[in-house]
């Protein structure tokens, strides 16, 4: 049996997610190359040790400089604030290590752009953590557009709503622009800018009508020193332009009451049309307008058959759904195919997909705080 030994770098939500994904990854899968959790990093205070006993990983460690150099060390898996994703990956890169990061890339674009040019010319393997894509549900979206099934796609509708931060949530990192880069911005617009992109294979090619807010200014410190300046959005909405013709609006919001996870977009084309929602994750909502006008409407696909939708074979029968979770573990599957040299089930972001998702993340804050419409090929 080929193995492939993992290092988990952070352990918070995301530490949590994939230390379940490689742990089920080979108990539902066959994947060419069985992964060992070999050890997690954590901060001290974290108590790393205690993290990895409960999750199965062999090693715990804090010191996570040590340990992606590690000659034992196969795959480097961050899950870190934003901004610590370019320092660990690129020290992963100079030991020779394939890498897979979280979303979004980075915090920055400069940083964005050192990590793909350090893959590159270190010619690792490389993978970006956008776990939606691995729903069945947005893998069926994808599939059917390239089928051509909506026909000529003229309109784009997205949005990311959350409510969970009111003022009562304190500074977390993700409320600071130098840990976080943006707040719902790089959080959520990169899900669905990166969700658009894969399900109409099309590139996002201007922004325009950019608005960034913070509505809670200040928070208090975790750490109880009082207050301290919240320094990223809590909201940005824009409107964009397909390399295919299609009108686009993105919205991404962190105090929108009454949307939890409201993870959603809505796809018009000629022919057909699409909506998905991830609080119904399971369904896929398609409109056949190639059928007769008295018989048109919204069907409702349970994308739970093994035989016709991605993945499911691998979990349970038809209709027993599948939750958030699984779509780490879907990726982690991927991912070790693609480590294997086989192609991944649908296609899996690298650094430079990532790359043209945090593009237009920049163009989007460029035209909010120049309020003018910003071309990609200004956004290098
Ligand atoms: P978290 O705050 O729960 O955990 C972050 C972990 O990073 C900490 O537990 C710690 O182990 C490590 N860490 C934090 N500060 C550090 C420091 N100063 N030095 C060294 N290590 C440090 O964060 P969460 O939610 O797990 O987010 C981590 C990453 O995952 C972010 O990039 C975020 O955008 C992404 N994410 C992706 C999701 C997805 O749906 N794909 C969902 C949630 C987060
Ligand atoms: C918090 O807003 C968060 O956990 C994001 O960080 C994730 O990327 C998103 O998928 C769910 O919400």
């Amino acid at each position: 049996m080929t193995t492939i030994n993992v290092a988990l770098i952070g352990q918070g939500f995301m530490g949590r997610s994939h230390s379940n994904a490689w742990g089920q990854v080979a108990k539902f899968f066959k994947p060419p190359l069985t992964p060992v959790m070999h050890a997690v990093f954590g901060q001290a205070e974290e108590n790393p040790q205690a993290f990895a006993d409960n999750w199965g990983w062999q090693n715990a460690s804090t010191d996570w400089q040590q340990l992606v150099r590690s000659p034992e060390i196969g795959l480097v898996d961050i899950v870190t604030p934003n901004y610590m994703h370019a320092p660990v990956a690129k020290a992963a890169i100079a030991a020779g290590k394939p890498v897979s990061c979280e979303k979004p890339i980075a915090g920055s674009l400069a940083d964005a752009r050192e990590m793909v040019e350090a893959a590159k010319a270190a010619k690792v393997k490389t993978f970006v953590w956008f776990n939606y894509r691995r729903c069945p549900a947005v893998s069926l979206a994808h599939q059917l557009v390239k089928e051509g099934k909506l026909g000529t796609v003229r309109h784009v509708r997205a949005v990311y709503l959350q409510d969970w931060a009111d003022e009562n949530v304190p500074l977390l990192w993700r409320f600071e622009k130098e840990w976080a880069g943006s707040g719902a911005h790089g959080d959520l617009n990169a899900h669905i800018i990166d969700m658009t992109r894969f399900v109409t294979g099309q590139e996002i090619t201007e922004v325009t009508g950019a608005i960034a807010e913070t509505f809670i200014k200040e928070r208090t410190r975790p750490d109880g020193g009082g207050k301290g300046k919240v320094t990223v959005d809590d909201a940005v909405l824009f409107l964009a332009r397909f390399s295919g013709g299609a009108v686009a609006s993105f919205e991404a919001a962190r105090q929108a009451t009454g949307n939890q996870n409201r993870n959603y977009f809505e796809i018009n084309g000629a022919k057909g049309a699409l909506k998905f929602d991830f609080e119904r994750m399971n369904e896929l909502q398609y409109y056949d307008a190639t059928l007769p006008r008295a018989v048109q409407g919204w069907s409702t696909i349970m994308c739970t058959h093994g035989g016709d939708h991605p993945y499911v074979a691998n979990w349970w029968p038809d209709a027993h759904i599948i939750g958030y979770e699984h779509g780490f573990t879907n990726e982690a599957y991927d991912i070790l195919r693609v480590l294997a040299g086989q192609q991944p089930t649908v296609p899996l972001p690298d650094f430079e997909d990532a790359y043209q998702t945090q593009r237009v993340l920049e163009a989007a804050l460029v035209s909010a705080d120049q309020r003018r419409p910003v071309s990609l090929e200004e956004v290098k």
